[in-house]
């Protein structure tokens, strides 16, 4: 497929891609929602749901999938038939998985570049699915127009365990496996946290997947925050700072890498010892 070749295009060379990718124009009605939170929380099982809900609108959905383990990637869609449904077929829903390689920004960037060209396929909606423990895979949701922070009953003492980076990129805190004990606990003291906050409007909902309880709410709730978000997410001078930091680490590796040899790396930062700014 023609868009899968050019994904990869983009993910392997992003450096010799800028030129084609500065030409796109922007899709002003396209939507990104962002989807983390702890390994085995549900997150690809709710993006599921998601993905059948917005088809039966007529939307166009897209998901990047940041998740080594996510059960989108290869071989494991076919032996987890349930969590993928029926989309195998369906050319409205597009799905890929992404190395979390390329530190120093290089996920970020990739991970921009790609949404972009699907919002300029024709996708509506583009899901960014990323785990929520490491910083670079955090950093991916500062791409999303709005972020669902997914937790559940068995993440315990979240508030006090979770870094602080997580609770803080939420624009909607679900916490999923209702069905189990623990949920209204969990619900609640979350609750009590966002109800402290006042002006940041954020929210916090209840799923269960297994149940087919409160996915659309889910559903409908991303939609719309990700719709009155969109213009102040992209357009937030501490996301473009973040955005421009992250193309400038990553294009400095991406130099020295490749232009300077490890022989003459040594010289190199030496010298650089001596530049250093003094305290
Ligand atoms: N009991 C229960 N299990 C769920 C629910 N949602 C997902 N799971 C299960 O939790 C496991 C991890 O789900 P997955 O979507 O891969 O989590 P991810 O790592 O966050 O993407 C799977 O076995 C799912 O079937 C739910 O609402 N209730
Ligand atoms: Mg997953």
């Amino acid at each position: 497929m023609a868009l899968s070749k050019l994904l990869s295009l983009v993910e392997k060379n992003l450096k010799d891609s800028a030129p084609f990718l500065a030409g796109i124009k922007e899709r002003p009605s396209s939507l990104r929602l962002g989807i983390t939170g702890p390994p085995g929380a549900g997150k690809s099982s709710l993006i599921n749901c998601l993905v059948e809900i917005y088809r039966s609108k007529s939307l166009k959905v897209a998901i990047l999938a940041v998740d080594p383990s996510s059960p989108f990637s290869g071989g494991a869609i076919l032996g987890d038939r349930v969590r993928m449904g029926s989309h195998g077929e369906d050319k409205g829903v597009y799905i890929r998985s992404l190395g979390s390689r390329g530190g120093f920004g290089g996920l970020n960037a990739s991970t921009g570049a790609m949404a972009t060209i699907l919002e300029a396929v024709g996708f509506d909606v583009v899901i960014i699915e990323t785990v929520g423990v490491g910083q670079t895979e955090l950093q991916v949701m500062n791409l999303a127009d709005a972020v669902a922070v997914i937790l559940v009953p068995e993440s315990g003492d979240v508030i006090q365990t979770l870094k602080a980076g997580i609770l803080e990129i939420a624009d909607i805190f679900v916490v999923n496996k209702a069905d189990r004990p623990g949920a209204e606990v969990l619900f609640n003291e979350l609750q009590s946290l966002v109800d402290m906050e006042g002006e940041k409007n954020r929210e916090v909902l209840l799923t269960s997947v297994t149940k087919n309880e409160g996915l659309p709410v889910f559903a409908e709730s991303l939609l719309s925050y990700a719709k009155n978000l969109r213009v102040k997410k992209r357009l937030a001078p501490e996301r473009l700072r973040r955005e421009l930091e992250n193309l400038v680490l990553w294009t400095l590796a991406e130099n020295l890498n490749s232009k300077i040899s490890k022989l003459r790396i040594t010289n190199v930062y030496s010298a650089f010892e001596k530049f250093k700014i003094p305290k």
